[in-house]
């Protein structure tokens, strides 16, 4: 009885020390002349998204994805938003996806694979991700209105271009259809969020990494 309860108590232990293992997060400043942009990710725990990059339609697509990919998220960025905005949002992509990367750690035993179809209203939005080491996008939308807000939409693609480029994941992206701009962007973040919840959820089933390389870049 005694040794059960000694070895009930070894396995509660590794359980606890196994759970602090595999707290995910990382941090990464970066500053250029045409921008300051610090991001910290926490893949385990949704607790904290405070998103301020000075673009309001960007914050809330970044709010989107983290509440999606139930991920804890912190987003600051400074940039020359005199400008315009392809600076800031194709920076917090860079810096997004390094921190990512570095979260990630030695991806042991996630699933790896993630896809997500996600409705807004009259629009569709599709995601998969593969957390492959080889980053590619594929992008297959259209967006109508040229402008949300201070955001140009076209840098939704310049977003998940920096993003794929710094992480290494491949990520293949659709919005099926739809009309209105924003619901049609806003299914695209959802569906990239819960389809990288599912491709970075640990499995313990997996032995090690989810690759017959052993490996992942
Ligand atoms: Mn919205």
């Amino acid at each position: 009885m005694h040794g059960q309860l000694k070895k009930d108590y070894s396995k509660k232990l590794q359980e606890v020390r196994d759970g602090v293992e595999t707290m995910r997060e990382a941090s990464k400043s970066r500053k250029t002349n045409e921008t300051f942009i610090k991001v910290t990710c926490n893949l385990d725990e949704s607790t904290t998204t405070l998103i301020h990059t000075g673009v309001g339609f960007f914050d809330h697509m970044l709010e989107l994805f983290a509440k999606h990919g139930r991920i804890g998220l912190q987003v600051e960025a400074d940039g020359d938003l005199h400008i315009d905005s392809h600076h800031t949002v194709e920076d917090v992509g860079i810096v997004l996806g390094q921190v990512v990367k570095e979260a990630l750690g030695d991806k042991k035993q996630i699933n790896r694979y993630g896809s997500s179809y996600v409705p807004m209203d009259e629009a569709l939005g599709f995601a998969t991700v593969d957390i492959s080491g080889r980053p590619f996008l594929h992008f297959e939308a259209n967006f109508n209105n040229p402008k949300l807000g201070t955001f140009d939409t076209e840098l939704v693609k310049e977003f998940f271009t920096a993003f794929v480029n710094q992480s290494g994941i491949t990520l293949h992206l659709r919005v099926l259809y739809g009309d209105n701009t924003h619901h049609k962007i806003e299914s695209l973040f959802k569906a990239f969020g819960r389809a990288f919840r599912k491709a970075i959820t640990i499995d313990s089933t997996i032995d090690g990494v989810n690759s017959t390389k052993g490996f992942i870049e």
